[in-house]
């Protein structure tokens, strides 16, 4: 018997071979403010459908794995007081005690890839915190895309972090990082992180095309990340950015959060100081991932020509 619960669509598609994308729902139950969620997390679904992919939200709820949500699942998830968030070594616990939880970048890849997903959308992929060095602060994310074959489509990584340790521990990991459309490495609500990309691709058929050339050499075990930059026209004030930034990480530090709360303190932050501002950036980010993901998946269900 399957741990998994797949939605009828969801388990329609793979029968079928029809393009799919996994949705995490952290993003929705702990890194966008109540009301605002709920839309999001419909907005993300009809964003897939509409680029020719059946989407699959991913969360457990109380105690069932599920890949592709009812709305009143997801209405549930994103209104209740009582959904944990849970990172891929908290699953089996989850699951065993009957709990709700929502999904991380680390555990929505682990179940999308278990539930026979390649690709996958988030925001922002989590990373090296700054300070890591005396907190060991970093995130499972970076662990799990390592060892897991997805292909995570994002915004890059969230800018609280420390951008460039972070991209030397993808380098370690030996994950791919792959610019869409850019040769910098985009810093989530900030158009360029000031890093450069190793790679760049700029279609939806090429970063297929990556993909495929990595199961033909054997060295597609681990995941792959696109990282796709909001246009610059579209991404936060930097002097915003900045100033909500130093305001954040002084209110952590201040508050003694820790662990795996320090993400969702740091984005309220910027949410609520930001007046609107870093959530509008955020969904449009967030939207725009889930289009990219959705075309990549339908090249990768295309048959290839030539
Ligand atoms: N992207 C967003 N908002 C979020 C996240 C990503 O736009 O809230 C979540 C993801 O679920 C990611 C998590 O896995 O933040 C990272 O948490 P941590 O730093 O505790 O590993
Ligand atoms: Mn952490």
């Amino acid at each position: 018997m399957s741990a998994l619960v797949l939605h009828p669509e969801v388990a329609a598609a793979r029968e079928l071979g029809a393009p799919l994308v996994a949705l995490e729902s952290t993003i929705l139950a702990h890194g966008l403010p109540r009301g605002d969620n709920l839309h999001v997390g419909r907005q993300l679904e009809a964003t897939v459908r509409a680029a020719g992919a059946i989407p699959a939200t991913i969360a457990v709820l109380d105690g069932s794995v599920r890949v592709g949500l009812t709305d009143d699942e997801l209405r549930h998830l994103c209104k209740a007081d009582d959904v944990a968030k849970l990172s891929a070594r908290d699953l089996g616990v989850a699951v065993a005690s009957g709990r709700t939880g929502a999904t991380t970048v680390a555990s929505t890849s682990v179940l999308a890839h278990a539930a026979g997903i390649t690709v996958f959308a988030t925001g922002g992929l989590g990373g090296v915190h700054r300070g890591a060095a005396e907190s060991f602060d970093v995130s499972a994310d970076l662990d799990v895309i390592a060892r897991t074959p997805v292909l995570v489509v994002c915004a890059g990584v969230k800018s609280i972090l420390d951008v460039p340790a972070t991209l030397e521990r993808l380098e370690t990991l030996s994950v791919p990082v792959l610019g869409f459309r850019t040769d910098a490495f985009p810093g989530f609500y900030l158009a360029d992180s000031g890093h450069a990309v190793p790679w760049r691709v700029d279609s939806p058929t090429e970063a297929a095309a990556v993909w495929r050339a990595r199961a033909a050499l054997g060295t597609d075990a681990g995941g792959m990340v696109l990282a796709n930059p909001l246009p610059r026209d579209r991404q936060l004030d930097p002097g915003l950015h900045d100033r909500l930034l130093a305001e954040g990480l002084a209110l952590v530090a201040r508050e003694a959060i820790a662990g795996k709360d320090v993400t969702p303190a740091l984005l309220a932050h910027f949410h609520e100081a930001s007046a609107g501002e870093s959530l509008r950036a955020n969904v449009e980010l967030v939207l725009a991932n889930a289009r990219l993901a959705a075309e990549v998946a339908v090249a990768l269900a295309s048959p290839v020509i030539g």
